[in-house]
């Protein structure tokens, strides 16, 4: 199986957890999909009519399996987590490269969750080889907790570039009309783990020590929500 977790130490200020806790912004922690076994992708932006994708445009696409680490840009980080899905490269040229109506000049792309959750990226940076449309984690169904029916998963960038539940996929020529959920200065566009783009404006070292603080808080809150959700959706 592909592997892309070889190198053994840590990128800069991030810190283990031998856990992998549900985990995001303060106003999504009640967000839950509505449609979490259901796979349904409105595909818009430079295409000449908004269209869906459900599972069964996916059986196109050949499955892949790969382990890769997560780092949050709260700075823990989590390793060898076993993902299976669809490459968004596969995704991106059997689904959807034909659909556009000028290929060449989309450059971003936008992705939209079903709890409410946006983000954006470089194309360029989606095309990786590491890029995936997860629906398994560790061999088993992905969960609503990390992202049922499908979520991102991007190595390279920050987790909060690794939407959950992904709803929509908008591909643009520019990022004029996007507006982050978060404040500004939290998201960056590309957000590279390597090179410690946490957030705009601020450099990546000092945010370290700003959102560090909140991560137990965070896990605590997200935990309890969870178990919430799923008390109130136990099967009859
Ligand atoms: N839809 C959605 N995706 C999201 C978030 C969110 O709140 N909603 N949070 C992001 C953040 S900040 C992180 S660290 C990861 C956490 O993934 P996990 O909950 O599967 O651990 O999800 C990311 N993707
Ligand atoms: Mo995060």
């Amino acid at each position: 199986m592909k592997s892309d977790n070889e190198d053994c130490s840590l990128p800069p200020g991030q810190q283990l957890r031998t856990d992998f806790p549900r985990f995001g912004l303060p106003q999504f922690v009640n967000r839950f999909p509505d449609t979490p076994d259901e796979i349904n992708i409105r595909i818009h932006g430079d295409v000449s009519e908004p269209f869906y994708l459900d599972s069964t445009a996916f059986e196109r696409l050949n499955k892949v399996q790969q382990i890769s680490d997560f780092h949050c840009v709260t700075t823990w980080s989590c390793r060898g987590l076993q993902w299976g899905g669809y490459l968004f490269s596969d995704f991106f040229n059997t689904l959807i490269a034909d659909q556009l109506i000028e290929a060449a000049s989309v450059k971003y792309v936008v992705i939209r969750c079903q709890d409410g959750y946006r983000v954006c990226f470089y194309l360029s940076d989606l095309m990786a080889d590491n890029v995936l449309l997860a629906n398994s984690l560790n061999g088993e169904p992905l969960t609503v907790a990390h992202g049922a029916p499908i979520r991102l998963v991007a190595p390279a960038l920050y987790g909060y570039k690794n939407a959950r539940h992904v709803s929509g996929v908008e591909f643009v020529q520019e990022l004029s009309g996007y507006k982050p959920v978060a404040l500004k200065f939290m998201e960056h566009p590309r957000a590279r783990v390597a090179y410690e783009e946490r957030g705009k404006v601020l450099p990546g070292w000092i945010l370290r020590y700003l959102y560090r603080p909140f991560v137990r808080y965070t896990i605590r809150k997200y935990s309890a929500a969870y178990n919430r959700y799923q008390a109130q959706n136990l099967p009859d």
